[in-house]
Order: C-alpha cells, then structure tokens, then sequence
C-alpha cells in the first residue's frame, strides 16, 4: 500500500521546501513538492529530489574506530557501546588533565533541524567546552544590516508579487534560491522589472531585464553612487527620512563627496549604467533588494551589505531588503541549545579561521557533527595539518563518508532528516511544519540527541537540561512564535506561521533606521559604510566562487559525481594568456596549486576568473587552499571572493 508522509528539506537553503513523501512499505518510491505550500509547491531542486538514492548511498552505516594512520579510511567496526565508551574515556582525561577548553565542538547548517543542530549542544555547554562562532557565511552581513537596522530581518518572499522592481544583488537565485527566483518572474509577469547586480553574468543575470556588473567588491562605490543619483534627482522620500531615520545628514554629505568620474573608475561601471539602476529605483515603486550571501563574502563585503540596506531607507520603504530573516521570529533558539539554562560563558573561537586557531591552540579532543570543514573551510592545507597533530583527538558524526571522516579518530553514523523528526525553522519565508521520520534508520545510524545523551549518560551527567524530552523543549521555545495556532497543532501536522517582528521597529540606539550608525561608532567601527581598497598585485586575478544548482556544498557528490574542476576565463585574458578553450592550468598562490579545466566565456570581466566553490582540483587539491582565513572586520566573516591567484599554464 502506498503511503504518504510529510517532511521538510532542511538544508542550509533559502528555500526550505514542504516535501510530500510516497512510501511503499518502509520504502520511499518518491519525494515531491508538496502542492499545498504554494512557495515551494511548484517543484523541488535537484538535488533533494535525489536523496531517494543518496540515503543509500556511500552511507556511514556503522560506528567505527581508527587503526592506521591519517588521513585515510582505515577504520574497524566497532559496537555502538564501545565507541561511545572510548569517547567518554577520552573526554573523562581531557576534563581532568586540561579542562573543559581544551573540547572544542564545530558544526554548521548541514540539517537545519533544531533537533538536529541546536538540542544537542546541551552537552557541550553544559561541559563548557569551546566552540566556533559560526561565522562561515552569513554573520558578516548580519552585523552590518544590524548597525544601521538594529536587527537584519527584512521582507518575505511573499511580498515580492506586489514590487515593481526586484533587485537581486550578489544573489544568484535562480541557483541558490529557486522558488525566490520562481517568485520574482511571477512578479515580473505582473510588470515588475528584474535587476541584477553581480560582476559574474550568473543564470540570475542572464535572465534579467538590467544586468550591472561591477568590479568584485566595488558595490560600495556603485552604492554610493545610486543614491548620488537619487539624492541629486529628488527621488528621495524626505519625510520618511524625517519621521523615521536619523543621521541622514551625515550620510549625505559622505554620499555627494563622491564623484562620479571616481565611482566609474572604481566599479568599471559607466554613469549610464549607475543612471539606469538609478531610475530604475527612483521610478518603479516599491521595489524590493534581495541582497546576497555572495555579495556579502569578501573583504568588502559587510560594507557592501551596510550600503545596500541604506538605498530601501532613501526611498521611504520600511526594511524593503530581504538578507536574510533568521533574526525575524521569536523562536528562543537559547532556550534549545540550553544557553538561557546554564549561563556559562564558554570560550567562542572563529570558525573562518580556524585553521589559525588549530594551529596555536592545543585541543585535546575535537567533536564535528553537521558540517564538512576538511573541503568547506578556507586555509585547508593549514587547518589539514594542525589536524594530524598526534594529540588530537577527533569525533566526527556524519550521514555520508567525507573529507573530514578521513581525519577522524572516531565515526559515528547518524540518520538523514528522512531518518528523524525534526523542526526546520527557515529563513526566508515565515511558515513551519513538522518534519517526521519517514523511515526507520539505515544501518545503525542513530540521531544526534541519541548520542548525545548516551555520551552525557557514561560522563555519569544527570542534569534534566540533557534529559528534557525534546518536543517539550521545543514547545517551549516556540511559546511566543507561533502566529496562528498551538504548538501541539503541529504534532497533527498542521502548517503553522511564524510570528515575524514589525518592520518598522528598529532596534539602534536611536530607535530609528541609523545612517549614521551609533553602535558603530561605539564599536570603533566608521558609523557610515567605506570602500575598502585592496590593490590586486600585478599578474593576479580575482577568482570568484559560489553556488551550483546540483550540489549543497559538498553534498550530492554521489549522485553527480565530483564538483566540476573548472574555471572560467574572459576571452581577452585567455587570448593573452595564449590559453585555449579546455586547456587545463594551475591557480595558484603562495598556498598552492589547484589544476583545472579552462572554459573561456564573458561571463567574466577580464582580470576576474569564476569557479564552482569548493571543488577539488585535477591533481586532487582543495580550491580552498587558495583562500585565506582571514576574517573580515564586521562579523568575522569570509573573504571567499577577494582571493587572489596567478596561473600557471602546464608546460
Ligand atoms: N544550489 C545551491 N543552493 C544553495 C547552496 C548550495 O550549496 N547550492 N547553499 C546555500 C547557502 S549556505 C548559501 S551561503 C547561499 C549562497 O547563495 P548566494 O547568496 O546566491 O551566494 P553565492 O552563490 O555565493 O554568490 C552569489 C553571487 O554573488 C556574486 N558576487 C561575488 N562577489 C561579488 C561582489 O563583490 N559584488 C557583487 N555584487 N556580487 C558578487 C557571485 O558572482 C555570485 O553570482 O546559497 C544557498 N543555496
Ligand atoms: N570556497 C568556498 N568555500 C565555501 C564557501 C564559498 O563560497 N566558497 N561558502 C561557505 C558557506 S556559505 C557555507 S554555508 C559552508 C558550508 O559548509 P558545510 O556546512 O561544511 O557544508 P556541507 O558540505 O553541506 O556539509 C554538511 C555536512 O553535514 C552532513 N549532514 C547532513 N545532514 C546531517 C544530519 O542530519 N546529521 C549529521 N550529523 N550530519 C549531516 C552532510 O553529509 C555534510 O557532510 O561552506 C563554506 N565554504
Ligand atoms: S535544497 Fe533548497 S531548493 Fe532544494 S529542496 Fe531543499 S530547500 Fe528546496
Ligand atoms: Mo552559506
């Protein structure tokens, strides 16, 4: 008999699909869009629609322990109960011998379930042990939408079939974000126009009615000159300013200083072109811009995102961006990582250079759950060698065989979001269902609240802060968020909405939308946004990455094969090179060389280079070797699209 089931994607993805599950006995014959959901209800992405074979595939099916040397896939299987034992043995030691920093935890968004990521790191705050800041992707650009915002939540995808003008900045939606993307050409069909600003022409670009393509990193300059533009034209909406922001003054005078024979040589791009951006907001109304993750990854990237949030409060819009709206509910996230409970402070280290860290700090034992860091974090070869130092030692709990198991000491299978019951709170839009376990786990794999308490259970820890069942966990962090119904109407399945904070409520010392930012100020950070100038060294290029429609990160390698090792290269640049379309050659800087396959196309401006992120080269090197793990000022972010490389053409 064919059943179905309902789950929700919980990838880290803008989109947070509703999937709708066929099974056939304990096996799942398809997953779908759920129709009923009318944003992602449509279609689901490649990538999701192939878990069905993925679950099965290259699998951790059992717990294993280490006997040869690292890296490598030289393990033994182990009981369950025996490798949980030599954990908590190892820990026991390290408790006593060095105390509770000398334990570090890393994780990410691999399964956004708050089951998954946040419950079970109860046991590592009640330990004290140290953890990572989970700078990795987009806390920068919170941060800087906070100094002028107070806090960063912004518009919902739903609200962009009433815009006249979408703008997606540094955001490749048609990739990263299909249904936002099925969102804006729905608007479109309406009248509205699309803009894309990205110095890469990605298939969000290629598919939009105006196309601006600044140097990378040069947005802050362009911005500025928008809102010249709008300034000098009166398009601005003075008693909006008036009534609702503060500071403007001095953002003005910053503005006009400005001249437009600078910003042209900054950005690469024509007053023409700044004039038609310009227009574009001054005449279509309202308008809304989507500002990216990808815009908001490189040295100047918090000032890009600072800037950009501004252009909507020059027009008289309420928070008219969407970044991101994970600081939009009311879901007490402290409450299920257990931090509301047991204020401790524990240690907090950088999780974009962590290979810096690694190197000087000596943890004795290392826990990573959700996250591939040995191909995702910048600095690899670093962040590789501090760890095959001897006295490391390393658990890792994972779905699939990655990178990072090689390094481990331990392995520990865990279920799929198929495999477990969970909550996925998006980001972008504001509606939530439950995630149910839609078959019983593979192999031995078990969840993480599973471990985690078998873990706290040999530690002989008894504290009800590991023990409280979870949904009641759930329920109460959840009092407040729910807009139109009861926690338990999610246990009957039922969709629910998220309550979402005003939008015109700001949350800065002034109370209002701050130009002029205060807390900047206070931070000693400049309290209007800067063009951070880097000059590239002679005979370098600029290698942007980013996202591709079938992978997440390093996920779904088993289903289409390695991320491809390519790169693409203006035809200027190649004709100068004497470089031919599928030749391969080395990017390479003083870290590394990564060999890949040239295509030459003018997607690119000459002197910027674009890769798929987080490839592995033909010689088997890790594109982030090349990138640094320095941090940005505002939010310690990444600085992915400033790296710079030389190539080196195979003699
Ligand atoms: N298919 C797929 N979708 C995903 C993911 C995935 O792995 N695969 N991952 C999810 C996650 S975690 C993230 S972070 C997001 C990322 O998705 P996005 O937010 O779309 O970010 P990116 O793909 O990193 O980059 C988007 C665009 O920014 C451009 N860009 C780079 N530098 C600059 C610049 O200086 N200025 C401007 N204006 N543009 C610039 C790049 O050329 C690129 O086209 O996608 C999410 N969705
Ligand atoms: N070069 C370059 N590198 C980048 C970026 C870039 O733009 N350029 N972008 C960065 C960004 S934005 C991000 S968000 C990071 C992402 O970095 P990661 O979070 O490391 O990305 P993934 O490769 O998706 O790794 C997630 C892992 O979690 C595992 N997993 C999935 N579900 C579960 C589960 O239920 N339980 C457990 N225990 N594990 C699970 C998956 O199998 C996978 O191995 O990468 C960063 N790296
Ligand atoms: S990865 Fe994103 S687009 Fe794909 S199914 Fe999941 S939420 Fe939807
Ligand atoms: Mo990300």
């Amino acid at each position: 008999m064919i059943i179905t089931k309902y789950s929700v994607c919980p990838r880290d993805c803008y989109d947070t699909c509703f999937m709708k599950i066929l099974l056939d006995e304990n096996k799942i014959i398809s997953i779908q869009a759920d129709e009923n959901f009318s944003f992602t209800g449509k279609f689901l992405c490649p990538r999701v629609v192939r878990d069905i074979d993925r679950i099965y595939l290259n699998r951790i099916l059992f717990p294993y322990i280490r006997n040869g040397s690292k890296p490598g896939k030289n393990f033994s299987r182990v009981t369950w109960n025996h490798a949980l034992t030599v954990i908590t043995k190892k820990i026991k030691e390290v408790l006593k011998k060095y105390g509770p920093e000398k334990i570090l935890h890393i994780e990410y968004a691999g399964n956004m379930g708050l089951l998954t990521w946040y419950f079970p790191l109860r046991l590592w705050n009640l330990l004290g042990a140290t953890k990572t800041d989970y700078s990795i992707c987009s806390k920068s650009g919170h941060e800087a939408i906070s100094l002028h915002y107070g806090l960063s939540y912004g518009l919902l995808p739903s609200e962009l079939n009433q815009m006249k003008l979408i703008v997606f900045w540094g955001f490749n939606a048609a990739v990263s974000s299909p249904h936002i993307w099925r969102q804006a050409l729905k608007a479109r069909k309406n009248g509205a126009v699309i803009a894309t600003i990205d110095p890469r022409k990605s298939s969000t670009a290629r598919n939009s009615d105006i196309w601006i393509n600044p140097r990378p990193g040069s947005d802050v300059a362009l911005t500025y000159g928008i809102a010249k533009y709008l300034i000098e034209h009166n398009y601005i909406d003075t008693n909006f300013i008036e009534e609702w922001t503060y500071g403007y003054r001095e953002f003005e005078k910053e503005t006009l200083r400005w001249n437009i024979k600078n910003i042209e040589d900054i950005t690469g791009i024509s007053r023409n072109k700044i004039k038609e951006i310009a227009e574009a907001y001054g005449r279509l109304k309202p308008s809304a811009t989507l500002i990216g993750f990808g815009v908001q990854k490189s040295l100047n990237g918090a000032e890009a995102v600072r800037i950009i949030s501004l252009l909507p409060a020059l027009l008289g819009y309420h928070r008219g961006f969407y970044y991101s709206n994970s600081k939009g509910w009311y879901v007490d996230i402290s409450y299920i990582t257990g931090e509301k409970i047991i204020k401790k402070t524990c240690r907090t280290i950088s999780q974009v250079a962590l290979a810096k860290h690694l190197e000087k700090d000596d943890f004795k034992f290392i826990y990573i759950y959700n996250m591939n860091p040995l191909i995702t974090l910048p600095d690899q070869a670093r962040l590789r060698k501090a760890l095959l130092k001897d006295d490391v030692f390393l658990v890792v709990h994972e779905t699939h065989w990655t990178e990072t198991t090689l390094f481990a000491d331990v392995v520990l299978p865990a279920t799929t979001f198929l495999e477990k019951k969970d909550l996925v709170i998006p980001y972008s839009h504001n509606f939530i269902r439950l995630s149910n376990r839609v078959i019983d786990p593979i192999g031995e794999s078990k969840s993480e609240i599973w471990v985690m308490r078998e873990i706290a259970k040999r530690l002989g820890i008894e504290s009800d802060i590991i023990y409280e069942n979870e949904m009641g966990a759930l329920k109460k962090a959840l009092i407040n968020a729910i807009d139109n119904g009861e926690f338990e109407d999610l246990l009957k399945q039922k969709v629910l909405k998220l309550r979402m904070k005003p939008r015109n409520k700001y949350q800065t010392p002034t109370g209002k939308i701050e130009f002029y930012s205060i807390t900047a100020l206070k931070k000693g950070i400049n309290p209007l946004p800067q063009q951070v100038f880097k000059k590239i060294k002679k005979g370098y290029y600029i290698l942007l990455n980013s996202a591709t429609i079938r992978y997440t990160h390093s996920q779904f390698r088993e289903i289409y094969g390695p991320i491809p090792p390519i790169v693409e290269m203006n035809p200027i640049d190649a004709q100068r090179e004497g470089i031919k379309n599928g030749d391969k050659i080395y990017l390479c800087n003083e870290n590394d060389e990564v060999l890949v396959k040239v295509i030459i196309k003018d997607s690119v401006l000459p002197g910027v280079l674009w890769s798929p992120r987080q490839l592995v080269g033909l010689n088997n090197v890790p594109q982030n070797v090349l990138i640094s793990s320095d941090t940005q000022k505002i939010g310690g972010g990444p600085i992915f699209n400033s790296t710079l490389v030389r190539i080196r053409k195979i003699s």
